[in-house]
């Protein structure tokens, strides 16, 4: 209940306010909480507590917040889903846009939010939004689509009871080739297994579903109510009703739920977590989370169960956006196909194109803006952070093949893409059975490719900065699932200057803020990260038609064997990162 009068908010309190300046101090701090009811664990929290507070806003209001670093170790926050328009240095992610910010040191997060739904904010560094680090951002529109009574935030989540780092050092591990997943202890609705809901009779009530697992996919649904889905990742759509909705990680979903007129019984909701990536499903994980919605609290009368779980038919493909986007064709292709494999020094890998991405040393938008004319060449990025230029203003297409048995969420930082088209298999450009949605597609910034299947996803490159596009299952994209759009270099060079906060934040992590990927000048990329390329020895090589980059990967490969034996790049910035915090 705590929760419940943390997070409803009557409707139509904000009306047509003056853009404000909205300001958040946030000390980031260690704490504990118990929310699964299981584990006293330590947390990352906010100002000592946890969960973080939810962050509120109008359309086109600044947000401000203010961190100030009280871990022992370093940190950096990403607003999910905000377009960050001439702000890109504000979107958060370490070794895209900005160094991480050291243990004792304080950064501003300050922009502009032309945009109005459900967001979220998070940690972006290395796992740690799965330590507690994240929230609910709701940005209310000046002018709201529909008409409600209620506003609920409504977060979903799973839970581990080990720290993240432990985590990622099981997962990225030569003992793990299969790289099977840290599956998580528990999940849970709102923000703890207790948490609850009561309707009034005959009011309408917004349910702003927000994924922020690191890991599990969630069904969700309520016995004896219609979901009317009106929102998807900030886009509003045209009303459309279901029975349930699922959210992969990073996704968030209006519905509008009408209370019914009688109180006489209570209902379950639902959040069903969908095992099929878990390599193994532990005996005491609760992998169905129910929690009462309740008319009459002093009833014990529930509706039966109508839980269909992973039986759920939804589809974001053919929501309907309120304001209309009809495809363009594109001016620029992109293929990313995905799988994980066994790398050169022996862990287990998510990667595009058979390379796994490796954080640069500068962060790569520091890399555009300090590098001149070579910001247009990819290779000024570093061999392997998957750069990929684009011309300002053209028509981005996507094909994103998911060579992998399990479905994976992607996420593009600084837009939103139209979802137009899908199909079973392998895109080779003369598939007969592509499912075309050309005819104003859905829009969001989290897309689902379920497994052996291909989406293919545009975007209009009008928003230039750097921008990461990753996996937000957070194990995979630690593992390299990741790549970096570097967006109209040439126009980010004449209208953006890095704040001085920025550089400060670089120098106090004892990181380089000028430079290319090696923290050298020009094309001189020696001692940039690399080496860690796919094995080709006949059993990994899944790739087809790729026997040229394969024999061309397989010399890098071998050079990378001699080269790095058994050192992996990221572990060991990980443990100099480790270092210079213990040392501040
Ligand atoms: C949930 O409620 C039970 C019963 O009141 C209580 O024992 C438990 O500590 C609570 N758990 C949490 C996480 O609040
Ligand atoms: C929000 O700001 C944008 C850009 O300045 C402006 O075009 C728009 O009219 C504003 N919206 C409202 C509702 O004030
Ligand atoms: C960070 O900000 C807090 C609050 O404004 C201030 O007390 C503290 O001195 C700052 N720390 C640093 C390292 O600047
Ligand atoms: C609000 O939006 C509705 C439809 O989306 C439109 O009819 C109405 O004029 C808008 N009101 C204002 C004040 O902009
Ligand atoms: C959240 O996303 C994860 C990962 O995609 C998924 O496994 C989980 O089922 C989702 N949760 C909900 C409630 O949709
Ligand atoms: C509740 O009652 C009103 C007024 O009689 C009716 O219009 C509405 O459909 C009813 N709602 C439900 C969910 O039965
Ligand atoms: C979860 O619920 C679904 C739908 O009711 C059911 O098919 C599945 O067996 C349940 N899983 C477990 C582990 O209880
Ligand atoms: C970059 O290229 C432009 C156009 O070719 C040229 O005018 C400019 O002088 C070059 N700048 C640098 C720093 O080389
Ligand atoms: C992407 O893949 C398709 C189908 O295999 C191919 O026709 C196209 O040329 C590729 N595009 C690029 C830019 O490589
Ligand atoms: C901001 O960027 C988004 C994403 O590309 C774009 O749709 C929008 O038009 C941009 N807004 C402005 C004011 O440039
Ligand atoms: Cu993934």
């Amino acid at each position: 209940m705590r929760l419940f009068a943390a997070c409803l908010f009557v409707a139509g309190s904000t009306g047509l306010a003056q853009a404000a300046r909205v300001v958040y101090d946030w000390d980031i701090t260690y704490t504990t909480a118990n929310p699964d009811g299981l584990f006293e664990r330590q947390v990352v929290g906010v100002n000592g507590k946890w969960p973080p507070p939810v962050v509120e806003c109008n359309e086109n209001d600044t947000l401000v917040i203010n961190v100030n670093n009280k871990l022992d170790t370093m940190t950096a926050l990403h607003t999910h889903g905000m377009f960050q328009n001439n702000t890109g240095y504000m979107d958060g992610p370490v070794g895209v846009t900005q160094c991480p910010i050291a243990p004792g040191h304080n950064l501003t997060y300050e922009f502009v939010i032309a945009q109005h739904g459900s967001y979220w904010i998070h940690s972006h560094f290395m796992g740690q939004y799965m330590d507690g680090l994240r929230t609910p951002l709701v940005v209310h529109a000046l002018n709201e689509s529909y008409k409600y009574d209620y506003d609920v935030t409504f977060p979903l989540q799973d839970w581990y009871h080990a720290q993240s780092t432990t985590n990622i050092d099981l997962f990225l591990n030569e003992n793990n080739p299969t790289g099977a997943e840290p599956v998580p202890e528990s999940g849970f609705m709102l923000n703890s297994v207790n948490d609850t809901l009561t309707f009034i009779p005959g009011k309408t009530y917004r349910l702003r579903l927000i994924n922020m697992s690191g890991f599990s996919m969630f069904y969700f649904s309520i016995d004896g109510h219609d979901l009317d889905v009106i929102e998807i990742d900030g886009i509003d759509v045209q009303r459309k009703t279901v029975k349930s909705v699922y959210l992969t990680a990073a996704q968030r979903v209006s519905v509008l739920v009408t209370a019914k007129n009688t109180t006489d019984v209570n209902y379950y909701m639902h959040a069903d977590m969908n095992v099929d990536m878990f390599d193994i499903i532990p005996e005491d994980l609760l992998v169905n989370l129910t929690a009462p919605l309740y008319y009459n609290k002093d009833s014990t009368n529930f509706a039966a169960s109508e839980d269909v779980g992973m039986g759920s038919d939804f589809d974001d493909f053919p929501l309907v956006p309120v304001v209309v986007e009809k495809a363009a064709p594109f001016d620029h292709q992109v293929n990313l196909t995905f799988n994980f494999d066994v790398t050169t020094n022996g862990i287990n890998r998510g990667m595009f194109n058979e390379v796994p991405y490796l954080s640069p040393k500068i962060p790569t938008l520091n890399t555009l803006l300090t590098q001149g004319n070579y910001s247009l060449e990819p290779e000024v990025y570093g061999p392997q952070t998957q750069a990929i230029i684009l011309k300002h203003l053209e028509m981005v297409e996507i094909v994103l093949i998911n060579l992998d048995a399990g479905a994976h969420p992607f996420h593009l930082h600084g837009h939103v893409f139209q979802l137009v088209g899908r199909g079973p298999g392998v895109y080779d450009g003369s598939n007969s059975d592509v499912e075309w949605f050309l005819d104003n597609p859905s829009r969001r910034d989290t897309i689902q490719v379920p497994a052996e299947t291909y989406v293919i996803i545009r975007f209009r490159a009008d928003n230039p900065g750097v921008w990461i596009f990753h996996c937000h299952i957070e194990w995979h994209l630690e593992s390299g699932l990741a790549a970096t759009f570097i967006e109209a270099p040439d126009v980010v060079q004449q209208r953006m200057t890095l704040p001085d906060s920025f550089i400060e934040t670089c120098k106090a992590a004892d990181m380089g803020y000028d430079g290319n990927a090696a923290g050298k000048q020009g094309l001189d990329l020696e001692g940039a990260p690399n080496g860690v390329y796919l094995l080709y020895d006949g059993f990994t090589a899944r790739g087809k038609g790729a026997m040229a980059g394969c024999i061309i990967a397989a010399l890098l490969g071998m050079a990378a064997i001699i080269a790095y034996s058994r050192m992996d790049p990221l572990k060991e910035a990980r443990a100099i990162a480790g270092s210079k915090a213990a040392k501040l």
